[in-house]
């Protein structure tokens, strides 16, 4: 943090020993993979960059492989270890509880921590199932009585460019919202060979890019536009059925059955009258992590990439035609969602500073007493919409035969 030129690292430098005498948030998380790693930038980074009012403490790590969990507890400064979760949420050491394993696990987790008084990190997708995410919801009511948040991971909200399109739009940029139009788009599937991991297990995952990628770009679409989704029509596709056990061929040839949608595309309509329209894939060659938004308003237009994630386009349909047209907000203004908090305008960030400001709203949230968002009731809607497209798209009904 070289050149701070914002208030709260300033106040945090400032105040010294004051900063590391606020009283601390201990921190136990479950799972320490792609996602307990993302998750672990944020408990690091938010107290050293903003101004919290509490100190996230990384007090323990919990996975079922003794070894693995110790090599990654050393390698980012987890304090203690753990090979249960059940023993991790049972600690009295532990104020929070953050949960980054696969989706089968989520809803008994989050009932346990929050029913032994812990506050609640989840990510997404909440759950597999709208009952266990229902179940989730009303745990995470009931504890918000007694002072305990819970939080859904959607970390694509803390994008500065998205929160500054919210803004915008409830500015009134857009004026009355026509489209909103979302696509999610990877590419790790094409390979047939591809292993049959957890992500491609009904059992484990829930769904396939419709709950991976698609959960993500439901949560945006409703955070965007400030309102439910209230129908859909959807259609989804397992391209590939058989694939490759993990850990190599076996004797007996090895193969197992892919039990979720490898693509899951869907239109939908807001309460309000716009339109809405859905495509997640892992199917999309070349695209690696393509997120990409686009509004459109009787006002005006906002788009967004996440593959040039430091930019908005935007364009005000208000101007005279004769220059009207899109153009970059270049995103890292002071002024600027999160902006204050980090370099000076013109270098940046990247996908790891959304976990980071995830952080740093769930310890705002938390310290105020205050319903975070997103909130598991939040979660809860979109694992609605997630279930409504599965519906719609088991039925063949809803396409019209061309002949
Ligand atoms: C899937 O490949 C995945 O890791 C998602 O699970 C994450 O939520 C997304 O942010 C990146 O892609």
């Amino acid at each position: 943090m070289a050149q701070p030129q914002n208030q709260d690292v300033a106040a945090a430098q400032n105040q010294g020993a004051t900063a590391a005498d606020r009283p601390p948030l201990r921190v136990g998380m479950i799972g320490y993979a792609f996602m307990g790693a993302a998750h672990t930038q944020g408990w690091l980074t938010a107290g050293r960059v903003f101004d919290l009012p509490r100190r996230p403490v990384l007090a323990a790590l919990c996975g079922r492989d003794e070894a693995a969990v110790r090599r990654m507890a050393d390698r980012h400064g987890w304090a203690t270890t753990e090979t249960d979760w059940r023993a991790l949420v049972a600690r009295d050491d532990i104020d929070l509880v953050d949960i980054c394993t696969p989706g089968d696990s989520h809803a008994e987790i989050a009932l346990a921590a929050l029913a032994a008084g812990k506050h609640v990190l989840c990510e997404k997708p909440l759950a597999n199932s709208v009952a266990e995410a229902e179940a989730m919801a009303a745990a995470a009511d009931a504890a918000q009585q007694r002072g305990r948040v819970a939080m859904v991971g959607f970390n694509y909200r803390r994008l500065p460019a998205i929160a500054l399109a919210r803004r915008m739009i409830t500015e009134g940029r857009l004026g009355t919202l026509r489209h909103v139009r979302l696509t999610y788009l990877q590419d790790w599937l094409v390979d047939p060979d591809f292993p049959l991991t957890w992500r491609l297990r009904r059992e484990a995952a829930g769904s396939g890019a419709l709950g991976d990628l698609g959960a993500h770009i439901i949560d945006l679409a409703q955070y965007l536009a400030g309102e439910p989704l209230a129908g859909v029509s959807g259609l989804t596709r397992t391209f590939v059925r058989e694939r490759p056990l993990p850990g190599g061929p076996s004797a007996d040839g090895g193969v197992g059955t892919v039990t979720v949608d490898d693509t899951a595309l869907f239109t939908a309509r807001f309460p309000s009258g716009a339109v809405a329209s859905f495509e997640a894939s892992r199917f999309a060659a070349g695209r690696k992590n393509s997120l990409r938004v686009e509004l459109n308003g009787e006002r005006g237009s906002l788009a967004f990439d996440l593959e040039r994630l430091n930019e908005l386009a935007y364009h005000d349909h208000t101007e005279p035609a004769a220059h009207a047209g899109f153009r970059r907000i270049l995103v890292t203004e002071p002024d600027h969602p999160y902006l204050d908090a980090w370099w000076p305008p013109g270098h940046g960030l990247g996908y790891e500073h959304t976990f980071v400001h995830q952080v740093r709203d769930l310890i705002h949230a938390l310290a105020e007493g205050r319903r975070p968002e997103p909130s598991f009731a939040d979660g809860l809607q979109v694992q609605r919409v997630l279930a409504a497209v599965e519906e719609s798209a088991e039925k063949d009904s809803v396409y019209t035969t061309v002949d």
